[in-house]
C-alpha cells in the first residue's frame, strides 16, 4: 500500500470553545497547533478561521496571517476551507483560494447539517473549482452523501474537475451518510478507480473510519473539526494526539506514513 497521509481538520466551524477548552482560536494558536500536528505525523492541515469572538469567519485577512506562520515554520500541505460555515455566502466561502494555497475542500452537493443545510448548488460548486483552477489549487472533493460523487463527476466532464481526483468521505454528520463500514464501501465502488481518498468520520465514529481508511488504503483525517473527545468522556488535549494515535495505528498495521514531500507526490501536487 502507499503511504499514509493523515490530515489534521485543527478548527472546524462548529465546534467551541465551550465545548472544549482545548480548541485553537486565534491565528497564533492554530499555526502553533499546526506545528505540532507536523511534528505528530500529520502532512497536511485544513485550515478554518474563527474572527476574535471566536465565531467562523472566512476572512482573507486570518487565513494569509495564518498560512504565513505556517509555511514559515513547516513544510505542510494548506488545505483552506470553502465550505466555511453553515449560512456563509459564496463569496466569502471562495475568498481563501485566491491565496494560491496548494489545497482547497469543494463539497459537490448539498446536505442536511444538523438542524440546518449545508448549500452546495451546481452553479456555486463550478464556481469554486474554476477558482482552484485559476490559482492551480488541487480540490479535495468532501462527499458527504452518495449523490455528491455524481456531481464531481459531471464537473469532470464539463473540464472543471481533473483527474486523478482526491475525495474526502465525511461520514457521521447528522444528516448525511452514516458513519459505517458498508457506506464506505459503496463511496468507494463510485469513486473512478485512480482516484485517490481520505475518510473522515464525526464524533465517536472518527477513529473506526480512520481505522477503515488505513485498512483499505485510503487515506484518513482527523481532529477538532469532526471529534473532540480522545475517548468516550475524555476530552483530546489538542489535535496532535489524534495524530499520534493514527501514526501508531498505521505502524501497528504496517502502514507507513507520508512526509509532507510524499503526500504532494501521491495526490499529485508534485510529480512523482
Ligand atoms: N462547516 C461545514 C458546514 C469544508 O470545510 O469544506 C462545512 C465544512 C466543509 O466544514
Ligand atoms: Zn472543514
Amino acid at each position: 500500500m502507499e503511504k499514509l497521509i493523515i490530515t489534521a481538520a485543527l478548527v472546524g466551524a462548529e465546534v467551541t470553545r465551550q465545548q472544549t477548552p482545548h480548541l485553537p482560536l486565534s491565528p497564533r494558536e492554530i499555526a502553533d497547533e499546526a506545528i505540532k500536528v507536523r511534528v505528530a505525523g500529520a502532512s497536511i492541515v485544513h485550515l478554518h478561521m474563527r474572527d476574535q469572538f471566536g465565531n467562523p469567519s472566512q476572512d482573507k485577512a486570518l487565513f494569509a496571517e495564518v498560512i504565513s506562520h505556517i509555511q514559515t515554520e513547516t513544510d505542510l500541505i494548506i488545505q483552506v476551507s470553502t465550505g466555511g460555515a453553515v449560512g456563509m455566502n459564496a463569496a466569502e466561502r471562495v475568498a481563501p483560494i485566491t491565496l494560491a494555497p496548494e489545497m482547497a475542500s469543494l463539497s459537490t452537493g448539498s446536505v442536511n447539517f444538523g438542524d440546518n443545510v449545508f448549500s452546495n448548488p451546481l452553479p456555486m460548486i463550478q464556481e469554486f473549482a474554476r477558482a482552484c483552477q485559476v490559482h492551480h489549487v488541487k480540490p479535495e472533493i468532501e462527499i458527504f452523501e452518495g449523490g455528491m460523487i455524481q456531481n464531481a463527476l459531471t464537473l469532470v466532464k464539463q473540464g472543471l474537475l481533473h483527474a486523478p481526483l482526491h475525495f474526502n468521505f465525511v461520514l457521521g454528520v447528522p444528516g448525511g451518510l452514516p458513519a459505517t463500514a458498508k457506506n464506505l464501501l459503496f463511496l468507494l465502488d463510485l469513486i473512478p478507480s485512480a482516484s485517490t481518498w481520505t475518510v473522515s468520520g464525526i464524533g465517536r465514529h472518527q477513529l473506526s473510519m480512520n481505522t477503515l481508511g488505513i485498512i483499505l488504503g485510503g487515506h484518513v483525517r482527523t481532529g477538532f473539526e469532526d471529534n473532540i473527545y480522545y475517548r468516550k468522556g475524555v476530552l483530546a488535549e489538542g489535535n496532535a494526539p489524534f495524530v499520534s494515535r493514527l501514526v501508531n495505528l498505521a505502524q501497528t498495521l504496517d502502514r507507513s506514513v507520508a512526509t509532507p514531500l510524499e503526500a504532494r507526490k501521491l495526490l499529485g501536487i508534485l510529480p512523482l
